[in-house]
């Protein structure tokens, strides 16, 4: 299958992560996209790709227009501010405050638009957005036109963006935008599978009314893992989407038999939506050494994930999402989709 990559990803770089007892260098950095290339290039996966531009039309279907046009204007404002370093928020609209005034401030702006301190901005950081957001689309438009699969390698993440708020690493929901694009070129129906460590929170607020595209999310407990406020076992959907969000929240220590489990539920229940297409949001923080997660699957397990997928017989884009481990997100990441193509 083809990759997708951009070099622009990289002037993402350098940022700070506030943790929860320290401000430390971000987990989520340029050497996770590059490990990942690598691999693609040392498994001879297929051939890598530059992305098309597209203009953020397709961002705008899924997203509020407000936040998108904020996007770019972020580090601008900052440094018209006088401000330095990492570009990060620090209050937030919770319950009991107005989340429908937008400050005049760009630290406060920042917390309008996200749910927690995780989505920071240096002065790369918009064009690797951008250039993530290309890669989708560039990926998506290469299954539409008939390839049986496709390796979106974005970076930044998308799946805890929502429609109005980024956070979690992630700012464009690109799975979800690729979605959307799929059903505004004529597919009918539309399946994500989160297979990322930490629930797509954002992925399953975009879709959670609508029966059109099929939600499904393994991940962490919310009860006690990040974004803790969403992805619990009864959120089924609601309204005409009622049914069509499914969550497999597990608890720390999980592992491939058990996990597995909840990916044959989720497989047998996409194979009955009959989509016309599969987007899977690839995350391998799920790896047992995941420096931020407490999964415990094993190399050998992700080539399982990708044959799985492939029996589903469905045109088929995987969206990097998550994975920390950074000696083996390649190996991981690209054993799903060795394993996809069954070799
Ligand atoms: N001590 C994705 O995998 N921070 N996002 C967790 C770490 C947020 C993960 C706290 C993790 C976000 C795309
Ligand atoms: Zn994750």
């Amino acid at each position: 299958m083809k990759t997708v990559y951009s070099p622009l990803h990289a002037g993402h770089a350098g940022q700070m992560e506030l943790v929860t007892s320290a401000i430390v260098p971000g987990f989520e950095k340029p050497s996770r996209a590059e490990f990942i290339k690598a691999r693609v290039e040392s498994e001879r996966l297929g051939p890598i790709v530059l992305p098309l531009e597209h203009d953020l039309a397709a961002a705008k279907r899924i997203h509020k227009s407000d936040y998108v046009d904020f996007l770019p204007t972020v580090w601008p404002q900052w440094v018209e501010a006088g401000l330095k370093g990492t570009a990060m928020p620090f209050t937030w609209p919770t319950r009991g405050l107005r989340g429908d005034v937008p400050p005049k401030r760009i630290d406060a702006l920042l917390g309008y638009y996200s749910f927690d301190a995780g989505a920071t901005f240096v002065e790369g950081t918009w064009a690797a957005i951008k250039s993530s957001y290309d890669v989708a689309l560039t990926a998506a438009g290469l299954v539409k036109d008939g390839d049986a699969s496709a390796f979106a390698l974005c970076r930044p993440p998308g799946h805890h963006a929502g429609a109005g708020f980024m956070g979690g690493y992630c700012y464009i929901n690109n799975a979800a935008v690729a979605a959307q694009w799929f059903r505004d070129q004529g597919a009918a129906r539309v399946s994500i599978l989160d297979v990322d460590y930490h629930h797509g929170n954002g992925t399953q607020e975009i879709f959670y009314d609508r029966a059109d595209v099929q939600v499904l999310n393994l991940h962490g407990d919310p009860l006690v893992e990040y974004p803790f406020f969403l992805g619990h076992a009864d959120e089924g959907g609601a309204g005409e989407g009622e049914g069509f969000n499914v969550n497999y929240p597990m608890p720390f220590g999980t592992d491939w038999d058990a996990w597995n489990a909840s990916l044959e539920d989720a497989c047998a229940k996409l194979a009955a939506y009959a989509p016309d297409v599969v987007i899977v949001s690839l995350g391998v923080d799920t790896f047992e050494k995941d420096p931020i997660s407490q999964f415990r699957l094993k190399t050998t397990d992700y080539p399982k994930i990708g044959r799985r997928v492939a029996r589903l017989g469905l045109p088929t884009l995987f969206v990097m999402e998550g994975g920390y481990a950074v000696e083996e997100i390649g190996i991981n990441a690209v054993g799903v989709l060795t394993g996809f193509e069954d070799r």
